[in-house]
């Protein structure tokens, strides 16, 4: 604290509601008198940020003066939800803040509601960014974001007819108190125009002119620790045209024209894709990957030179982790700035490159890696074309020597697939310029080693690592399950919360009755708040009685919301054919959303509300109720996850990278039915394979089975429930308005059933009655609930982050203050 700085504003309730009202008052401007809930909303948030600022300060300050080793996290998503209970509880004002807004006359459950998610990310990738984020702030670490401050996250989703439709979401109309605009950092981004090159002391210098020019405008997001006084900093960009008006235009009375550059150059951060595991491969979506990480790139080394180092000291004091191969092209612009700006040698700029890049991998899907083609690369980014190209020759040339005479592994190497028109492998640029690379569980690690990148880890074995996902516990169990969190503070002290390891301390208290209980009691008041929120939003009663199985994450043919349709049909048949006496009530919640372009997932949302009205109308029918929940977002889930009975896993084993949500729902004491996909593998052997119900395929029978030739048709064939199952959708049993509506997509699975819901069926039923026979014994399935809780502590972010930190970042608890 220097000698003129203020007093750091007290945090005790009184002081909180005085500026609150003051926020009010004097920033919302309203009297508090008539203030709404939203104008109630602004002035807490004023009110805190106000103390978050004066902390992120001081961090900066004691950062730049302890010269610590920065990590900086590019990632095109941030999924992020609500910032105002999630600062509230890191900043340990929670209960002062509840009490100052009563005293206020009003109150904070009602204010939170008004708030808008930031869905910046559309699923697992942007969630685990967020996650990460919290982390790093909450163990100290240096840890910086940076991204897109989109002007339009990730879509509402609305069920009109039981179809999906898309609305806009507007999330900055009512002004956002979180964000700090900076103006004054800006960097200008170039795109299109062409290199000019020339000579300097003999070696070729290029300058890279014309084209279009873009600034870009840093917006700040601090985000603070939890329990401790360090707050790290988010920083989004968005786009600014370089002149507000084109004066050329303006003079020449075209006025239209001089407004439409402005509005073209800031299209850039307007909108996210909502394109989950499928590359977009359009010229805007790439221009915004090369505006974020130009701006990005150009602000970490303007920092690095403004704390006084050389640029060898790089990677030294600098670790940049690419999240997915979104940011790959980062690479050649830390390139471009070393060779081109800063005239620094080839050889040098790549071994400083290579020093503080590391590549974390998301996926395997061979729709998700993204390429782009030369062509329009050559004509956005003329510079970066020629330096990839460079990057390749050197790479290519190594390889040569490493496996001289192998034409083979040079051209499934190179950076450019040259086998169907010529496109640039952002994977392997990625790869290439980075010193590690890691897949996000031990299963996709392994898949990525021998499969996708078999020959880049033959060729360097040591750069590839595997770092299991976390969660963050502030979240998804502190705050979105108060009750639980309670009753274990209860019982083991509030260590867990940073350090998850704790709940196995858990462990004895499962043959405690009174714990049980308490437990038990818990899972039912999570379930009635949810059956509150169904009800509110959906007009359905639903009861808490009921086993509560949960499907939420994205919508896609791989995660095999589709099994999961064929279970509740083939339950239903049972309880119409009068064999369902076994089956314990249920209730099936599916939750998602699915890209506005994918024609199939669209088609399963359809479906699953198909299902649902008549399953849910058929008054004989006491055992089953089918529930799509809309707009899923990281709001929802926190209502859904403590609430959960049964989770959901059953993507096809090999396909899903990690998962995060199976996380989350077995630390709040759901079971986990699965496929030994992901981190599912990873779970099975935490909670022990008594706590979980595991069917199906392993990854090396899925890929067996497709070497020998999938047949649908014979699983079709040899089950009859399947059968009935399959014939009902077909032929317009759901769907009696429009018989034809799932012909396509039952034909699809009866001929090609790329992720073989069918070959999986059999043991995915067996497994649900599994599942109903332990339901029945309330006592036996809550001690394993319990054991899920009291297991998980291994699935924190914060270890997933310590293992970064060591692992890749090179950086310790030592090395940061
Ligand atoms: O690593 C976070 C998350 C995993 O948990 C999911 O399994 C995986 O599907 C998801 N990957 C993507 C891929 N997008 N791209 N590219 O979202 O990452």
């Amino acid at each position: 604290v220097h000698e003129q700085d203020p007093q750091p504003l007290p945090c005790d309730k009184d002081a909180l509601k005085e500026s609150i009202r003051d926020a009010l008052i004097h920033a919302v401007g309203k009297d508090p008198r008539s203030a709404t809930h939203r104008d109630w909303l602004h002035a807490v948030s004023y009110a805190v940020r106000e103390r978050i600022i004066e902390r992120r300060m001081y961090t900066k300050r004691l950062f730049d003066q302890e010269q610590v080793k920065r990590v900086y996290y590019l990632s095109m998503e941030y999924l992020i939800g609500r910032m105002l209970v999630n600062s509230l509880m890191n900043l340990g004002f929670y209960e002062p803040c509840c009490e100052a807004l009563e005293e206020l006359g009003t109150n904070l459950h009602e204010i939170v509601e008004m708030e808008s998610d930031a869905a910046l990310g559309n699923g697992g990738l942007g969630r685990l960014a967020a996650c990460i984020l919290d982390s790093m702030a909450s163990q100290c670490l240096p840890g910086y974001g940076y991204g897109i401050r989109y002007e339009f996250g990730m879509f509402h989703q609305g069920i009109e007819h039981g179809e999906q439709v898309e609305h806009p979401d507007n999330w900055l109309r009512y002004g956002n108190p979180w964000e700090f605009p900076r103006p004054e950092k800006i960097y200008p981004v170039r795109f299109y125009g062409y290199l000019v090159e020339h000579r300097e002391r003999g070696e070729p210098r290029y300058h890279w002119e014309d084209g279009e020019e873009v600034i870009a405008m840093a917006y700040d997001f601090p985000t603070p620790g939890y329990g401790n006084k360090n707050v790290n900093n988010l920083r989004l960009w968005a786009a600014k045209a370089t002149r507000d008006f084109d004066l050329d235009y303006f003079n020449e009375g075209d006025y239209i024209r001089a407004v439409q550059e402005k509005i073209e150059s800031e299209t850039i951060s307007m909108v996210l894709y909502p394109n989950d595991a499928t590359a977009i491969g359009r010229e805007l979506r790439l221009k915004q990957e090369y505006f974020f990480v130009s701006a990005s790139i150009q602000d970490i080394v303007f920092r690095h030179l403004d704390l006084g180092h050389g640029l060898d000291k790089l990677p030294e004091m600098v670790a940049i982790q690419l999240n997915d191969t979104h940011p790959a092209i980062a690479v050649a612009e830390l390139m471009r700035l070393l060779v081109d700006t800063h005239e620094l040698p080839w050889r040098q700029a790549w071994a400083i490159t290579q020093g503080v890049f590391s590549y974390t991998n998301h996926t395997l899907m061979p729709e998700a890696l993204e390429t782009w083609p030369v062509a329009l690369m050559e004509r956005v980014l003329p510079r970066h074309m020629q330096i990839i190209y460079d990057i390749n020759f050197h790479f290519l040339n190594e390889v040569r020597h490493n496996f001289p005479g192998d034409n083979d592994i040079v051209r499934r190497l190179s950076i450019i697939d040259e086998s169907q028109g010529r496109q640039v492998r952002m994977a392997h640029l990625a790869v290439v310029g980075s010193h590690m690379v890691n897949g996000v569980a031990a299963l996709h690690t392994d898949l990525l080693k021998k499969h996708l990148f078999n020959d880049f880890y033959r060729l360097w074995p040591s750069r590839f690592v595997s770092i299991t996902n976390g969660i963050t516990p502030r979240l998804w169990l502190n705050q979105a399950n108060p009750d639980l969190a309670a009753l274990i503070t209860r019982h083991i002290g509030d260590d867990w919360t940073m350090d998850l390891s704790q709940l196995q301390r858990l462990e004895p208290q499962v043959n405690d009755a009174q714990f049980r209980e308490g437990f038990a009691q818990v899972k039912r008041r999570n379930k009635e708040h949810l059956a509150a929120l169904v009800k509110q939003h959906m007009g359905i009663t639903i009861s808490p009685d009921a086993l509560f199985d949960v499907q939420i994450k994205r919508i896609h043919e791989y995660k095999r919301q589709l099994l999961n349709v064929l279970h509740v049909i083939t339950c239903y048949n049972r309880v119409r054919d009068g064999r369902a006496k076994e089956q314990v009530p249920r209730v099936t919640l599916f939750a998602g959303k699915a890209a506005p372009s994918y024609v199939r997932a669209k088609q399963i949302i359809r479906l699953i509300n198909d299902v649902a009205d008549v399953v849910n109308h058929d008054p004989a029918n006491d055992k089953q109720q089918v529930i799509f929940i809309p707009n899923y977002d990281v709001s929802t889930a926190a209502v859904i996850i403590p609430a959960a009975d049964l989770s959901e896993q059953i993507s096809t084993a090999g396909t899903e990278a990690s998962g995060t949500g199976n996380m989350k729902l077995a630390l709040n004491g759901a079971l986990t039915i699965g496929t030994l996909d992901g981190a599912n593998i990873e779970i099975r052997e935490a909670v022990g394979e008594d706590n979980i119900f595991i069917f199906g395929m392993n990854a090396d029978a899925v890929a067996q089975l497709k070497r020998d030739g999938y047949r649908p048709w014979d699983f079709y064939a040899a089950n009859e429930e399947l059968r009935r199952a399959l014939d009902m959708i077909r032929d317009g049993f759901f769907s009696p308005q429009e018989p034809g509506r799932y012909h396509d997509l039952i034909h699809h699975l009866l001929t090609e059933d790329q992720y073989m819901v069918l070959a999986d069926y059999e043991d995915y039923v067996r497994a649900h009655e599994a599942v109903d026979a332990l339901y029945r014994n309330q006592e036996a399935w809550l001690r394993k609930a319990m054991l899920n809780t009291a297991r998980m502590g291994y699935f924190s972010i914060d270890r997933t982050v310590m293992q970064y930190a060591r692992e890749v970042w090179g950086i310790s608890p030592e090395g940061w203050v």
